[in-house]
């Protein structure tokens, strides 16, 4: 590096947050344009129906009411849904709806609250056919057919194999086996989803302002589906409320809302209602898997099988989330006969997409639960199961059997901190202890090793742009909805361009002056993004030393960058600011071989992807007598490699682990077996309160990537995948007296109490 950090690195408060605390930012919901009218669905109470007839003529009689759409008002006029998919479907639904909550009209109307209530007058009469909301009855001979051309529901399948289980699996000593579940969850981000669409004048095409995270790949979607070119559709993400994952691709809402734009001229706007979106957003997870380690007395895991049957909900979104599972069936240990298996099946129940960590959590969940089966079974301290297997320091990059080409690790540094900051050693005897007293409650202790891929290509883009007066403005192509990138890019660039952090705007969000991009989910942002930044930055530097040298009379290499300006290599009182330089770059003279202008563009493709780990050590208290968990600690310890903004990451932490320990103790989504969706709010849909969560520990180890030149991992996702697992683990240690060897999640109160009457 070229530069010495000052920033990178340092604890800075998030750009972001006066903004965001004082409410002086907009949302879709804040935004109006002129004759703005308001959109709302009218959506199935049926998993699975023919629409006979819909008749919304009492609808269109209210005051107020502009149009009804329905699938046949839109037909021909956007493609069907996922874009290119098999077995994709309109944006309103036509003759057949797969899941409660699929939407079937549109009310166009001059207020929210006169479309909200015109949904009622539209009567829709339906055929109600058998539906089916669970994976394995879905797949039963004489299942309700989803799509008529995916047998049995199946919607794909995959298999990676290595080495030779099947021979490993035969002689070995010993086996053991779990089904595991990673039930259903909801994205529940503070803002639900909104699209607002306008017609825009200038080119006949739209301008769209939705809660996205990635807006060139909405931009292009929607523009594919409507059949416009991609420069005829403006997408605009504003500040956007959370989405954890989410928040991806065009949905049904959104293309509805282009199209009814486009044909009444007029602007219109949706804003999703908390029930909406348990609904009718992706919702996350909803694995089985049947996992089964043959394994020596010692602990060593010689071969893994593991079968993940997921449940993909109606439509096919991102159904690749299982292969992602397998993909990091490893885990953090050296297995090499591994034999892993997903089947993705169709149900009448809403699709099944990204949620944070999307497919990675589930793989460390079953992982690190069957390392504490295989401990339990054995007698052996869990720790010593986890080091007998973990993948060596001097492995990496470390070839996996699951294709996966780790790029850096230290697991077992990982753990041996997270235990000594948990003083693991001091809990096991309090747990004796508690025992032989009979203590009402009982003390657990659980522990998770993590490894997750992140930092997903195929590239990101950046412009950097020194303004006239010496500013600098970036472009990003991420689009960050909460992780802080405005201060992080503020951070390297500051850094690097010898400007003050506060004269460092960092735009994204908007596909007319941002380069194409990638956007933000996969914790890919800065180890993509930000490289992306830091090349474009380190361009920039490069043409302001050459104008540098020219101001003072110098060489070029002679041009060091810091304090506030570029000064020529021992004569420090000789410097001029950026502001001077980027005065010369855009005035007259320059010497001959420099342009005008002090800007650059970079797109950065990653050679491959990067590995970010850590362990994670649950200390729980369930009393006897209610059942009831209490997380009494909780220390993590996560590598995300090289940290460019610490608060940032701790951020991400904390939220990472409120997420991933909620899934372990009170998330669930429950369809009953007809597909109706039984915690539609969050009256039955636990999300964690603050007083649910101890004030976490949290401690680095730091390994660098070799993968690019910020060191940098990702840690968006990290630490909801390493929470579950050790939570859950936590529990069943504490229950583990009483014969207790697994148990599903969530770990509320009702299930526990139940365990213990039953032992
Ligand atoms: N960072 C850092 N040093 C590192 C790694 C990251 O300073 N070594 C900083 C980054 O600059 C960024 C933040 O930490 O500001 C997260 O970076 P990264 O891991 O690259 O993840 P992304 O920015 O791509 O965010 C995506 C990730 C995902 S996939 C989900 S889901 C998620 C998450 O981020 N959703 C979130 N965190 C969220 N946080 C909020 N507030 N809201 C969401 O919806």
């Amino acid at each position: 590096m070229s530069t010495p950090s000052r920033l990178m690195g340092a604890e800075i408060k998030r750009k972001e947050d006066p903004r965001l605390i004082t409410g002086a930012s907009a949302y879709v919901g804040d935004i109006t344009l002129p004759g703005l009218h308001h959109v709302a669905f009218v959506r199935s109470p049926h998993a699975h129906a023919r629409i006979r007839r819909i008749d919304a003529a009492a609808a269109l009689r209210r005051p107020g009411v502009r149009a009804v759409f329905t699938g046949r008002d839109i037909e021909g006029r956007c493609a069907p849904l996922p874009l290119g998919g098999k077995r994709a479907h309109l944006a309103l639904s036509l003759d057949r709806v797969r899941y409660v909550g699929e939407a079937v009209a549109a009310i166009v109307a001059e207020s929210e609250s006169v479309a909200r209530d015109a949904v009622d007058d539209v009567v829709v009469e339906w055929e109600p056919l058998a539906a089916v909301s669970e994976q394995f009855a879905a797949m039963a001979d004489g299942a309700p057919q989803i799509h008529d051309d995916a047998p049995k529901n199946i919607e794909h399948e995959n298999r990676i194999t290595g080495g030779e289980p099947d021979a490993v699996f035969a002689r070995a000593q010993r086996v053991v086996r779990q089904r595991m579940i990673s039930q259903r969850l909801c994205g529940v981000p503070m803002e639900g989803r909104a699209t607002l669409a306008a017609p825009d004048p200038a080119t006949g095409g739209l301008t769209m302002w939705a809660t996205t995270q990635a807006p060139h790949g909405f931009r292009n979607e929607l523009a594919g589906a409507l059949g416009l070119a991609q420069n005829l559709v403006r997408v605009i993400a504003p500040e956007v409320g959370g989405g954890f994952g989410v928040k991806f691709g065009v949905y049904p809402e959104d293309a509805t809302l282009a199209v009814i734009a486009l044909k009444l001229r007029l602007p219109v706007r949706w804003v999703e209602t908390r029930t909406e979106h348990m609904l009718a957003t992706t919702h996350g997870r909803d694995q089985v898997a049947d996992l089964e380690a043959a394994v020596d007395t010692d602990g060593t895991i010689l071969a893994l099988r593991m079968h993940v049957i997921a449940n993909v909900g109606a439509y096919p979104i991102f159904t690749f989330i299982p292969d992602l599972t397998l993909s990091m069936g490893i885990g953090v240990y050296r297995i090499t006969n591994v034999d892993l298996r997903s089947t993705c099946v169709f149900t009448n129940t809403t699709p099944v997409a990204a949620y944070r960590g999307a497919g990675r959590p589930e793989a460390a969940y079953y992982l690190e639960r069957l390392v504490d089966c295989i401990a339990a079974e054995l007698k052996h301290a869990p720790e010593v199961v986890r080091r007998r297997n973990f993948i060596p320091p001097d492995a990496f990059p470390y070839q996996a059997p699951t294709g996966q080409r780790y790029d850096s690790g230290q697991y077992d540094r990982a753990l041996t901190k997270a235990l000594q900051l948990a003083h693991v050693d001091d809990l096991r005897k309090e747990q004796r202890v508690r025992l032989e007293r009979r203590d009402r409650h009982l003390l657990g202790v659980g522990m998770s090793c993590y490894v997750e891929m992140c930092g997903f290509g195929p590239f990101e883009s950046a412009v950097v742009r020194v303004e006239p007066g010496g500013m600098v403005t970036a472009f990003t192509g991420t689009s960050a909805h909460g992780q802080g990138h405005e201060t992080t890019f503020a951070q390297i660039i500051a850094d690097h361009l010898g400007v003050d952090f506060d004269h460092v705007v960092v735009r994204h969000g908007d596909t007319l002056n941002t380069p194409m991009g990638n956007g933000t989910g996969g914790s890919r942002s800065l180890a993509v993004g930000g490289t992306a930044i830091l090349n474009a930055t380190l361009k920039v530097q490069d043409k302001a030393k050459r104008l540098a040298a020219h101001l003072m009379e110098a060489a070029p290499e002679d041009i060091v960058v810091g304090d506030g300006g570029y000064r020529v290599r021992g004569v420090p009182d000789r410097v001029v600011t950026l502001g001077q330089i980027a005065a010369k770059a855009y005035g007259a003279g320059l010497p001959s071989g420099i342009d005008n202008g002090l800007e650059a563009t970079d797109f950065f493709s990653p050679p491959q992807l990067v590995y970010p780990f850590g362990a994670h050590v649950a200390v729980v208290e369930v009393d006897r007598e209610t059942g009831h968990v209490t997380l009494r600690d909780f220390v993590s310890v996560d590598d995300c490699g090289v940290r460019i903004s610490p608060m940032i990451v701790a951020g991400q932490v904390h939220g990472g682990l409120a997420q991933g320990i909620a899934q372990a103790l009170v998330e669930r989504l429950v369809h009953d077996q007809d597909g109706q969706l039984l915690t539609g709010s969050l009256m039955d849909y636990a999300v964690p309160h603050a007083e649910d969560l101890p004030s976490f520990t949290t401690g680095e180890t730091v390994t660098p990537t070799p993968f690019n030149p910020l060191g940098a991992k990702g840690i968006g996702e990290a630490a909801t995948i390493g929470s579950t697992p050790a939570t859950v683990n936590a529990v069943v240690d504490a229950l583990a007296s009483f014969g207790v060897r697994h148990l599903d999640m969530p770990l509320g109160g009702e299930r526990v109490w139940r365990t213990l009457r039953r032992s």
